[in-house]
């Protein structure tokens, strides 16, 4: 078999039914909806398809943050560590809500379930902090890629963890020092040392320090900016 084929024949099948049961939001480079696509096709690095994600921090109450090993079985990026858990608010009417970004909030809550085995009421989408966006781009394995605005959530709660094996890989909580260090050995590059997802990497970088802060300090409020779409 040759090319595009050959790498959907190995895809997992959990994997698969999703690719074309999800349908992503499309948007513009403002994050306006402009339309809808499977995620098969949104993850296409031939399209290119700007679509609408979320990525959620979820810090225990000794202000550690979660990060989630994706599993083996990703079609896009598996293995990596990244953050508590990343997804796509799906075209209906319960994540389309703008309102103080509620149709993320709703769509987060079903992932951490499904991801983590964290259950609604453990996850109220009223304690959701959103604290940016994020607009950028990733090549991944063959075919694919990410070309996303994500919307970057905060959640500091103590929860239990049920993570699903078809989604997850592994978990652990960071403290700064012990994410600075992971960082260093991903720099490393050994062949079977720790790698970070590209978007996690970015934020990592550019943005999630600071808002560690200001949680600490209880002024993640003053430091939230949903206006602003870091374009990175
Ligand atoms: C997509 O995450 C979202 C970001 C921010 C990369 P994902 O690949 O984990 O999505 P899903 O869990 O739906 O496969
Ligand atoms: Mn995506």
């Amino acid at each position: 078999m040759a090319g595009a084929a050959a790498d959907d024949a190995g895809m997992d099948a959990v994997q698969r039914r999703l690719m074309f049961e999800d349908e992503c939001i499309l948007v513009d480079e403002q994050d306006n909806v402009v339309g809808h696509e499977s995620k098969y096709n949104c993850h296409l690095m031939e399209k290119n398809l700007l679509h609408r994600a979320f990525s959620v921090f979820l810090f225990n109450s000794k202000y550690e943050l979660l990060l989630q090993q994706r599993s083996a079985t990703k079609v896009t990026f598996p293995l990596v560590w990244s953050n508590s858990c990343c997804s796509h608010p799906l075209y209906r009417e319960s994540e389309l809500i703008q309102e103080n970004d509620l149709g993320v909030r709703n769509a987060a809550q079903r992932k951490l379930l499904d991801e983590l085995g964290i259950p609604a009421e453990d996850a109220p989408v009223d304690q959701f902090t959103p604290v940016g966006r994020m607009l950028y781009m990733a090549p991944a394995d063959g075919k694919w890629s990410e070309h996303e605005i994500t919307h970057i959530l905060f959640l500091v709660r103590d929860v239990e963890l049920r993570p699903n094996p078809d989604e997850v890989a592994g978990v652990r909580y960071v403290s700064r020092e012990q994410l600075k260090e992971l960082v260093r050995e991903a720099d490393a590059g050994s062949e079977d040392g720790v790698k970070l997802s590209p978007w996690f990497r970015l934020m990592v970088d550019n943005l999630l320090m600071g808002w560690w802060d200001h949680l600490e300090k209880g002024t993640l409020s003053e430091a939230a900016d949903m206006e602003t779409i870091h374009n990175l």
